[in-house]
């Protein structure tokens, strides 16, 4: 893959000096997505499953079809993926539909401090109502999660383990297969916040065995408002909506109501039908190159940047081992703020702040951190100008007498 060649897709990066690292938070789109999504607005914007008519067949064959391709993407079954707004409402329809309804107060759920916030509140908001005990997996020196340590968790009692594949703020790989077998072995489900791993590794929920996965359009080249939750099958067929309306019933009486089968049951009202149809020409895209040239490629950027930022007094990294295109860091005695100002006025976007994981921000012992992350359109040439600009930050709070 030549990021040079990608770069031309992005409408957004027809501004030659804008230096994107802010990928973990939003990726940027490319322009094949969105002629996907004018297509919809401009030529078949009509409702889907409802209409008798052809433009709405048209939308359904679409909204489906993205679908199809999802499952495909990821080796589920077609009526094993939910559409929902994005991986944050995944991870709560999972807590607030299959956590509230199985757990007691002699359960426990295993998360770790390395935990999204949209994975950890909702199954806070769980425990604090059927009682059942949170669990955190100790995090190792390099703040990891490993299977020595979720051992020390793992017992009779769990229920539930819900954690990430890749951190946010760490970029790290969780040994995720290894947790699911073991989790499955005392009985427990797996519920996995991919919001990082899908946009840059293949995943394959049938080979990691997970019971649910969850994911944003928006952070692989998608639509914002879209997300994908994915179920197995026997878990989602007995599990309630969490929200009722349109579309997910199937017979109303004046009392009592019955369900569509999954995954209807669990997608009330008017879709996000461009946004699905979008994040399925994300997709096309992302195959054509090929996720692991794409992980290949970020991971390069991230081992150069690392290096040089090394070479620069001031500069800590927190990460250093990820095996992601993330870099955590700060300047010494800078706020990230303020850093991240100054990076701002090079026109190079990144993130500053907890990344809303504020449990590893504190494991860190810190106030917040810098985060860059890498994707399919960085070069080494925005590497280049990232670390001159980080060397220039460095010396003018140093002037200024931070
Ligand atoms: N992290 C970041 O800058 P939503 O916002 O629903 O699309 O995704 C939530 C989410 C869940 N899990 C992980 C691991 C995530 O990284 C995110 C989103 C962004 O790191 C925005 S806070």
């Amino acid at each position: 893959m030549n990021p040079y060649d990608l770069k031309k897709d992005f409408p957004i990066l027809d501004d030659k000096t804008l230096i994107y690292l802010d990928t973990a938070a939003s990726s940027l789109k490319p322009k094949q997505v969105i002629k996907k999504i004018d297509e919809y607005y401009e030529q078949y914007s009509v409702n889907v499953h409802r209409g008798v008519y052809n433009l709405s067949y048209v939308a359904t064959e679409l909204y489906e079809g993205s679908r199809k391709k999802i499952s495909e993407f990821i080796n589920a079954d077609f009526n094993e993926i939910i559409f929902t707004k994005g991986a944050s409402s995944a991870l709560n329809l999972v807590a607030s539909s299959y956590g509230l309804n199985n757990l007691t107060s002699t359960d426990e759920i295993i998360v770790s401090e390395l935990e999204h916030h949209s994975q950890v509140l909702p199954w806070q908001n769980v425990s604090n109502i059927t009682k059942a005990k949170l669990v955190y997996v100790p995090l190792n020196k390099e703040g990891r999660i490993t299977i020595d340590n979720f051992k020390k968790v793992l017992n009779k009692n769990t229920k539930v383990v819900a954690l990430n594949y890749i951190s946010n703020v760490m970029g790290y790989i969780s040994p995720i297969k290894e947790i699911i077998k073991l989790s499955h072995e005392i009985g427990a489900i797996v519920s996995v916040d991919a919001a990082q791993a899908a946009p840059h590794m293949k995943l394959d929920v049938k080979d990691i065995d997970c019971d649910f996965l969850a994911f944003s359009g928006h952070k692989m080249l998608g639509p914002t408002g879209i997300g994908v939750l994915f179920g197995k099958k026997k878990l989602l067929d007995n599990m309630p909506p969490i929200e009722f309306g349109g579309d997910m019933n199937d017979n109303v009486n004046l009392y009592d109501a019955s369900w569509k089968e999954v995954p209807y049951k669990f997608e009330t009202g008017t879709p996000g039908i461009a946004g699905a149809i979008g994040l399925g020409a994300a997709i096309d895209y992302l195959e054509d190159i090929g996720l692991e040239n794409i992980s290949k490629h970020e991971l390069k950027l991230k081992n150069y940047t690392v290096k040089k930022m090394k070479e620069i007094e001031d500069i800590i990294v927190y990460n250093e081992t990820a095996e992601t295109g993330i870099i955590t860091f700060n300047i010494d005695g800078v706020h990230p703020h303020d850093a991240v100002t100054f990076f701002d006025g090079d026109n190079i976007c990144m993130r500053a702040g907890h990344h809303c994981a504020q449990l590893i921000i504190k494991w860190l012992e810190v106030v917040a951190t810098l985060r860059v992350s890498f994707y399919l359109y960085n070069t080494l040439e925005d590497c280049d100008k990232f670390i001159e600009s980080v060397k220039n930050a460095s010396d003018f709070f140093k002037s200024v007498g931070f």
